[in-house]
This record gives C-alpha cells, sequence and structure tokens, in this order.
C-alpha cells in the first residue's frame, strides 16, 4: 500500500481553502492509502505565536481533523513536535541545502519581505517540510497549489542525498486537487484565501456560523456582467463563487455554469452560502463534542508513538548514511 503525509500549520482558525485545498483530499484518500497527518506545530513558530494561542490551535486542528471524518483506525494523526525525528532529520535536511535555493521560495519571500526581524527558521522551513516527507517513506503529499514549489525541492533534496550518501529517501509525487486547489480571498480573488489576511471579510473560517458565511459571501467582490461564467482572468471573484460552489456540492464548474445560465449574482451567492454552510454545520457540531474530549488525547498519543516507531527507522538509516554517532565496539 501506498504511503501519504501531509500537513498543516496550527497558526490560526483553519479556512475553508484549507478545507478544501487539503483535508477534503485527506478524507477521501484514507481507505486507500497509509495515510500519516500531521499538526505541523514546529512550522508554526517559524514566525512569532503567543503560547497560549498555538496550545490551543493545535488541539482544534486535532478535532477539526477528527470532525472531518478522518478517521483513526484508517489514518495516523499526531503533533510534529512530539516525534522528534522530524527536527532530528530537519538539521540533517538544512545540510543539504543551499542557501541561495531557500531564498528563492515565494512563502519566504513572501513572509519575509518587508520585515525587520525575520527568523533563520522561516529561510530553514522547507527542509523541515522535507524531513516530515521523507521519514515515512511517502510516495504521495496532497496539498494545496501554494505547496508545488516546497515538494519540488523535497524531491530534489530526497535525490541530492540519495545520489551523495545512500539510497534511502522515496520520492515523492504530489496530490492537488482538480478542482479547489486554490481557493482565493473573498475580497481580492486574484490573491489565496489565508488564515492570516487581517481582513475578516475575505476569508471564511471553518468555525464562522451561518450568518457570517452568507454576509461574507453576499459581500464577496464580483464584476458588472452579470453573467455566472467560469473565467479566472476577467472574472476572478464569479470563478472563484463557482469553484467553492463545484467542491461544496460535488458538481462540475460546467454543470453549475449551465445551471446558473440567466439567473442573478444574488441568487448564485446565496445558494453558494448555502452549500458552504451545509458542508460546514455537521463537522462544526463534531468538532465541539470532540475539542474538550480525553479520546483526542489518547488518538494523538498512539499518532505519535506509531509515526515515532517509523520516523526512528528512517532517522537511523540517515544518520548512519552520513557518519553521525559510532559503531559500537564489540566486546
Ligand atoms: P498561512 O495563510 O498562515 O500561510 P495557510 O493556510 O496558507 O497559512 P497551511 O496551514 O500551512 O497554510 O496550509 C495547509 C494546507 O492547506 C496546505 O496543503 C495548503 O496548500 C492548503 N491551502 C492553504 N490555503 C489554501 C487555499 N486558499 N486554497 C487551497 N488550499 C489551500
Ligand atoms: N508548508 C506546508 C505545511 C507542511 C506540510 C508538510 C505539508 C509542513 N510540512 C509536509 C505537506 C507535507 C503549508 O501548507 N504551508
Amino acid at each position: 500500500m501506498k504511503t501519504i503525509f501531509s500537513g498543516i500549520q496550527p497558526s490560526g482558525t483553519l479556512t475553508l481553502g484549507n478545507y478544501l485545498g487539503a483535508i477534503k483530499q485527506f478524507v477521501e484518500l484514507q481507505n486507500d492509502y497509509n495515510c500519516y497527518f500531521c499538526i505541523v506545530d514546529a512550522h508554526a513558530i517559524t514566525v512569532p505565536q503567543d503560547r497560549l494561542k498555538l496550545r490551543e490551535n493545535i488541539r482544534s486542528l486535532a478535532a477539526i481533523y477528527l470532525a472531518s471524518g478522518l478517521d483513526p483506525e484508517q489514518a495516523t494523526l499526531f503533533i510534529q513536535s512530539e516525534v522528534p525525528a522530524h527536527t532530528q532529520l530537519g538539521w540533517i535536511m538544512q545540510t543539504q541545502s543551499y542557501i541561495g535555493e531557500l531564498e528563492r521560495m515565494t512563502q519566504f519571500k513572501d513572509k519575509s519581505e518587508g520585515k525587520e526581524a525575520v527568523s533563520a527558521a522561516l529561510l530553514t522551513y522547507p527542509p523541515l517540510m522535507a524531513a516530515d516527507i521523507l521519514l515515512y517513506n511517502t510516495d504521495i503529499v496532497p496539498v494545496g497549489n501554494d505547496q508545488k514549489q516546497h515538494i519540488e525541492l523535497t524531491r530534489d533534496l530526497a535525490q541530492r542525498f540519495n545520489r551523495k550518501f545512500n539510497d534511502i529517501f522515496t520520492i515523492p509525487e504530489i496530490r492537488v486537487p482538480k478542482v479547489g486547489a486554490r481557493i482565493m480571498s473573498l475580497q481580492e480573488p486574484t490573491k489565496k484565501m489565508s488564515k492570516s489576511d487581517l481582513n475578516q471579510k475575505a476569508t471564511i473560517y471553518l468555525l464562522d456560523d451561518a450568518k457570517q458565511i452568507e454576509k461574507k459571501i453576499k459581500s464577496a467582490v464580483t464584476d458588472s456582467e452579470g453573467i455566472v461564467r467560469f473565467d479566472p482572468e476577467q472574472k476572478p471573484g464569479i470563478s472563484n463563487l463557482l469553484t467553492i460552489l463545484a467542491c461544496c456540492t460535488d458538481q462540475s464548474i460546467e454543470d453549475l455554469e449551465a445551471k446558473y445560465q440567466g439567473i442573478s449574482y444574488g441568487q448564485f451567492k446565496q445558494d453558494t452560502a448555502q452549500a458552504v454552510v451545509r458542508l460546514i454545520e455537521p463537522i462544526q457540531k463534531r468538532y465541539h463534542d470532540m475539542i474538550q474530549s480525553t479520546e483526542l488525547d489518547n488518538i494523538l498519543d498512539a499518532g505519535a508513538e506509531k509515526a515515532s516507531y517509523v520516523a526512528n527507522k528512517t532517522l537511523a538509516k540517515a544518520k548512519k548514511a552520513m557518519g553521525l554517532g559510532r559503531v559500537k565496539k564489540k566486546k
């Protein structure tokens, strides 16, 4: 059975973009693959975090994984910092990364731009991400479109290591959803919808209530053409809403274009909001049951143990291949 690994940062309340780009795929894939889904808290601290808020976000993300339908019997769910092999292999992968290639990463450029104090860890974020993936002999990494560059680099680092030392790492493939790989901001539909957007109206959070969702979609930026048509270049706002509606109802964009011929943006927006609410409401209900439960802790404990076992084996191989540590003398 092939192996899947993916991670989400506990850096704020999850968005509809995170759900449609990442989690929805995780749930669909869990029956057919050996899956590891991680809460990458060590990645979240590459930018400043409030410690209490971070704790809360970690637990909240775990509850969202479960509420979305990830089954701990099928998939291993765990917290990155509870499996030390991640940061250990992360260091090793840093030794194989060139500063130039790390500086070229668009996420680094975006997050460091205009800032005075940029942590070194923001630059070395991709080798840690490579370590996450490579520890589990991962074949496939399901992510949104924005992670393509990081997965490419992971492949390069793995190949570089294998060539120089020993053929240890599996070279992973990326998997992005056909529709929904890049959900855009509701207010600036040429920008991706993001957890960290300061404009609350731009982003639908998975824990928003029905009223908030309706309000946000109603005020989403569109155009004056008045035709519901998919054209991301000329009509980014309407195309984004079409994508959202298609993902939430599992219909094709073509079918929706036909269905909304001659129908007003007002009605289209109302239907889109309703579809989002219908998708999210049951997740929210399960979330509230899950978040306080001891079951959540048991699942994360078991996940960390299972992940550590596999990760430590790969880490030991990588260390040995590089000559780290020692070989004990026989008596
Ligand atoms: P931030 O905005 O703080 O950088 P983020 O939400 O972009 O955070 P992650 O938590 O690291 O970043 O993303 C988790 C997963 O969600 C990744 O697979 C990412 O590709 C996907 N994702 C994030 N935003 C979107 C989006 N707008 N559309 C589709 N997928 C997305
Ligand atoms: N960088 C990713 C989060 C992430 C990840 C991973 C995704 C960290 N490690 C391993 C897939 C596999 C992001 O979404 N910003």
